[in-house]
């Protein structure tokens, strides 16, 4: 199986990280993390960009605040698909980074989740390796069948304290 590559600009941005490699564990995918920055270590950023693919990584999720332009600086230097967690680690509330991650342009995509949605950028880096791997897309059905039997039974609840 393909490694997942997590980025960030930061060690602040690391509890909001986090929960992606708790998904990244619960479904047994091989991972590597780093701290790297478009700003402050550009030149080992581009390094493992392009060196990705060869290295036997199969998705980048790139976590950074303020200015984020890692996601698109990694997303640069490779064609392997990267995807853009903005972390809200500014007076701005994560609108900065949001805007900085999504906004690429024409030619150079990343798929960016929400603000500090580390938990969606590992479960959509784990579907892209789901693509050729039904062991994965099984775990993936049934954990979306079991969050669906948890949503229905909050439905039951309410429904039986409301709906006389
Ligand atoms: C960004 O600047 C990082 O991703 C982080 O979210 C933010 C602040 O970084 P530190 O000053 O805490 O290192 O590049």
């Amino acid at each position: 199986m393909k490694k997942i590559a997590v980025i960030m600009g930061s060690d602040s941005d690391l509890p909001v990280v986090e929960k992606a490699m708790e998904q990244l564990d619960k479904y047994k995918v091989p991972y590597e993390v780093h701290v790297f920055s478009a700003h402050r270590t550009p030149v080992e950023a581009r390094d493992f960009a392009l060196n990705a693919r060869s290295n036997d990584f199969g998705v980048i999720i790139c976590a950074a605040g303020k200015a984020a332009h890692l996601a698109g600086a990694i997303a640069a230097n490779t064609t392997l698909p990267v995807i853009g967690i903005p972390i809200k680690s500014s007076t701005l509330d994560g609108l900065d980074a949001l805007l900085s991650t999504v906004q690429m342009p024409s030619g150079i995509p990343v798929a960016t989740v929400a603000i500090d949605g580390a938990a969606n950028a590992a479960l959509l880096a784990i579907q892209i390796l789901a693509v050729t791997d039904s062991e994965l897309e099984s775990l993936l059905e049934k954990e979306r069948a079991s969050n669906a039997e948890s949503v229905l039974l909050k439905d039951k609840k309410i429904s039986e304290k409301f709906n006389k």
